[in-house]
């Protein structure tokens, strides 16, 4: 990446695709070194447009569609995640020998802090603002960004000991090898296979993660894909750790967190829920871990998480009823892993766009509860195709309708729980938005 002998930063002009969070992160590194650059997005009035312009006075910008080829005098086009990596232009880069990079190489390249990376196809949020917690309260300068909503080049103003970056499958499938401190794939179950393809390129862009990682944390609970050529590696799972391992032990008072057989904190010390934030816990200790800090500072910040809005939150608990709104749960898995965290009659919303997930699993596991699920949204009929026969399956126009339902048919001891497995996208602005919503049509009822 660096520029070649003779050459100056000045003289080397990016294009840059997109101008959303990314594409104005960009366009300030961009600034900061005095470089040139012309920016497109297929978008008509992409939601940067005005602050690229602001950066960069100077930059064409086009909007409404994207240029077939990379145009004459480009030296390096600089992409945005929500692009495929078949776009054309990044198709005649490639072909041509021009070097296509992502926010995160450029991120890597210019950052003097440790940098810890985590993907998956659940629980990344989660995981990463854990880990900064943790390092923070055992009295690390750590930031977390990336995926998680701060783009990584804005990280670099914040001069931190550790970054720890949330990292989509869009953003690694357009990153080169990083060269990461540690690294984990938390998980990885069918999710994006509309942008991705198949399954195994989502798979494969999700293991590119572990490709320079110092140390790779695995998940021993999953069948993922095995870190490559990595120095070091730790496990992590639900089971009794081997030496090196993070894992959970049972003794006389309880389950403990263990590294190796050494007992770390109870498991009812922490805040957050369910089988699947244990695994996630389990993960930010063995990331956390590498960067030698005191664990005792660790165990302050894991059991002071309260766990991210719209993932498991309890937004109202009257006449015996809970309603937990779990928006993030944008795909299958995660639904699963929040219906499984669940005990007693669920009455589910659910619906969305499925994101070309096919949902029998869904369908298998509600058929062993006491179920009754409600269903709006583009995909609403997926869910009546595939859950007919397996639970009491209902269709309804919007999410007052959903409340208005469940309310109806809850009863003391049930839970009402929010979790889509789909994106908000064909209804909301964003899962915020829609988790909201759920929250403001509960209170409504009271
Ligand atoms: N788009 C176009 N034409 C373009 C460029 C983008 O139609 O020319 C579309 C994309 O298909 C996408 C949307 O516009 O649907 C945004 O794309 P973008 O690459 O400009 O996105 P940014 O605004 O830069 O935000 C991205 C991440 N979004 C995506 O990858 C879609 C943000 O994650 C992330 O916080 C930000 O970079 C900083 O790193 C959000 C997200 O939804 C939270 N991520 C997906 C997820 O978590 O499931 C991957
Ligand atoms: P991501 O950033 O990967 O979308 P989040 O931490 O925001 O992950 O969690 C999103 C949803 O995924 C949660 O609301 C929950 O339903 C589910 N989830 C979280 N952690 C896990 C996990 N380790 N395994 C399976 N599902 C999970």
């Amino acid at each position: 990446m660096n520029p070649e002998m003779g050459e100056t930063l000045t003289d080397r002009k990016a294009l840059v695709l997109g101008m959303g969070t990314t594409g104005v992160s960009i366009a300030g590194w961009l600034a900061a070194q005095n470089r040139s650059a012309i920016f497109a997005d297929s978008r008509a009035t992409p939601p940067g447009l005005e602050k690229v312009r602001a950066i960069l006075p100077a930059a064409a910008l086009s909007c409404g569609s994207l240029p077939d080829r990379v145009p004459d005098g480009i030296d390096e086009v600089l992409v945005s995640p929500g692009l495929p990596t078949d776009t054309p232009v990044l198709q005649d880069a490639n072909s041509r020998g021009i070097p296509v990079h992502s926010d995160i190489d450029l991120f890597v390249d210019a950052c003097n802090a440790r940098i810890v990376g985590i993907t998956g196809s659940n629980g990344k949020s989660t995981v990463t603002s854990l880990v900064a917690q943790m390092l923070q309260a055992a009295g690390v300068k750590a930031v977390p960004g990336g995926n998680l909503g701060v783009a990584a080049l804005d990280l670099l103003a914040e001069d931190a000991d550790v970054a720890v970056l949330e990292l989509s499958s869009f953003q690694l499938a357009h990153s080169g090898e990083l060269p990461l401190h540690a690294a984990v794939v938390l998980n990885v179950s069918p999710d994006h296979l509309d942008q991705h393809g198949d399954f195994e390129s989502y798979a494969a862009a999700k293991a590119r993660i572990y490709a320079k990682a110092g140390t790779a944390v695995v998940n021993r609970d999953l069948p993922g894909p095995a870190p490559v050529a990595c120095a070091h590696e730790v496990g992590f799972g639900l089971g009794i750790p081997s030496p090196t391992d993070w894992g959970v032990i049972n003794r006389d008072d309880g389950q403990w967190i263990a590294r190796g057989s050494y007992a770390v904190m109870p498991v009812s010390n922490l805040q957050i829920a369910g089988r699947h934030n244990l695994q996630n816990v389990l993960a930010a200790f063995a990331l956390a871990d590498t960067l030698d800090v005191p664990l005792d500072g660790l165990v302050v910040g894991a059991q002071l998480f309260p766990g991210l809005p719209h993932r498991m939150q309890v937004v109202a608990s009257e006449d015996g009823i809970t309603w937990i709104d779990d928006s993030k749960a944008t795909n299958e898995a995660a639904a699963l892993a929040s219906i499984e965290s669940v005990e007693g009659r669920l009455i589910l919303i659910a619906g969305g766009d499925a994101k070309g997930g096919e949902l029998r699993e869904l369908a298998g596991k509600l058929k062993e509860r006491d179920a009754f699920v409600i269903v709006l949204g583009r995909d609403a009929q997926l869910f009546l195709d595939q859950l007919t026969g397996s639970c009491d399956v209902h269709a309804v126009s919007d999410m007052d309708a959903a409340v208005e339902l469940a309310a109806g048919v809850a009863g003391t001891g049930d839970t009402v729980l929010l979790a889509p497995a789909c994106s908000s996208l064909d209804m909301y602005g964003s899962f915020a938005e829609r988790g909201d919503h759920f929250a403001a049509a509960v209170r409504k009822l009271q």
